[in-house]
């Protein structure tokens, strides 16, 4: 449309956070301050991403004027060159999201994939958000070019002078708000502050994330699959059991098909926009599965149910998970609503 070209009412992220916090009388603002300081984060990763293929071309190309460039300040594109990026991404990644929130002055602890240890915000500049995250999932993906991201959970503090660990080991359903940002084919943000799940596309021209996806559901049952399956010989029997079904139904329904990234944030985003269900079990060499509760399956998880889906462990609802350490892990079958009921039975039944 002609006229779209020129639309002058963007739903901006910020906009939208603005009229939801706007719905709660007790809201001052904070929340959409938080919020705008991850999206800084990941319009940062985002461009950083993009670069990375570039800062690769120019090192294989010529690498001997990269490095006398250095002076001639081309040290962007060095930062993030060569064999060393992934890595480097990370921790440059890792180090955008630490800054962007301790200076926004709205958190008071905070969790990384990257950092052994919480953070602690220096009271002067506290908070009373704590924010659990993996500001770069994926990091097998980032050579070749395929979709990564950053996904990140947010809960309230009780007592803003008496910060504990505590404050971050409580169960999912305490969680105020989570989302996604995924850097692939174009920059998406999934956002839900408890009422809903929304998506956001970056448009570059602007540098603002717009509103694309209102409202996402995530259909009742799905078609796909999604499962690292060169661990097979390790599941236990309702993996096995489940996966089985999917290739040889029984009741006369098509297989469903096979999709697996190893990138969770973009197995997630497709499982919640087309159906079917993202499995990462446990299994004899990981009795605890992969991902890590606080900044992958909570997060997913409370996004999933939010859209409509659910989120099991292989023993219980995975948001109802009391994490005892910052970087637990668990099993986790997120997707539509019923493939994971089909999940929960093959559990009763098997387990
Ligand atoms: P990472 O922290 O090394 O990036 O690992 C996390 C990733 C997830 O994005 C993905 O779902 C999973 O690992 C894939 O694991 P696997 O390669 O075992 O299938
Ligand atoms: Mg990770």
């Amino acid at each position: 449309h002609a006229a779209d070209a020129h639309r002058t009412d963007l739903m901006t992220i910020t906009r939208h956070v603005l009229n939801e916090q706007r719905r709660n009388p007790e809201s001052r603002g904070d929340f959409t301050i938080l919020l705008s300081h991850i999206v800084f984060g990941c319009k940062f990763v985002a461009s950083a991403v993009n670069k990375a293929g570039l800062a690769k071309l120019i090192g294989l190309a010529g690498e001997t004027n990269v490095q006398a460039n250095r002076t001639d300040g081309c040290l962007t594109l060095c930062d993030v060159r060569q064999g060393e990026e992934q890595k480097k991404l990370d921790v440059l990644s890792n180090e955008v999201f630490v800054k962007a929130l301790v200076s926004s002055g709205r958190t008071c602890v905070l969790v990384s994939e990257e950092d052994e240890e919480a953070t602690f915000v220096d009271p002067a500049l506290r908070g009373k958000y704590c924010v659990c995250f993996d500001p770069l999932d994926g990091s097998s993906n980032i050579d070749c070019g395929v979709s990564i991201g950053t996904i990140f959970g947010i809960y309230m503090i009780k007592d803003k002078d008496n910060v504990t660990l505590e404050d971050v080991l409580q169960p999912g359903t305490n969680m105020l708000a989570a989302g996604y940002c995924m850097y692939g084919s174009s920059c998406t943000l999934v956002l839900s502050t408890g009422s809903g799940v929304n998506g956001f596309t970056l448009d570059p021209s602007l540098g603002e994330f717009i509103l694309t996806h209102p409202d996402i559901k995530i259909p009742k049952k799905g078609k796909i699959y999604s499962v690292n399956e060169g661990n097979a010989r390790n599941w236990d029997a309702a993996v096995a059991k489940f996966v089985e079904k999917c290739k040889y139904p029984k009741d006369g329904s098509p297989p469903k098909s096979l999709r697996y990234i190893g990138s969770m944030v973009a197995d997630v985003h497709r499982t919640l926009l087309y159906g079917g269900v993202f499995l990462y079990p446990a299994d004899k060499k990981s009795p605890n599965g992969k991902l890590r509760v606080l900044y992958e399956v909570f997060p997913m998880s409370f996004l999933m149910e939010q859209a409509g889906g659910q989120s099991f462990t292989g023993k219980e609802r995975a948001l109802e998970l009391v994490p005892t350490q910052i970087h637990e892990r668990s099993p986790v079958f997120l997707g539509s609503y019923d493939d994971v009921e089909e999940i929960k039975a093959l559990y009763a039944e098997l387990a």
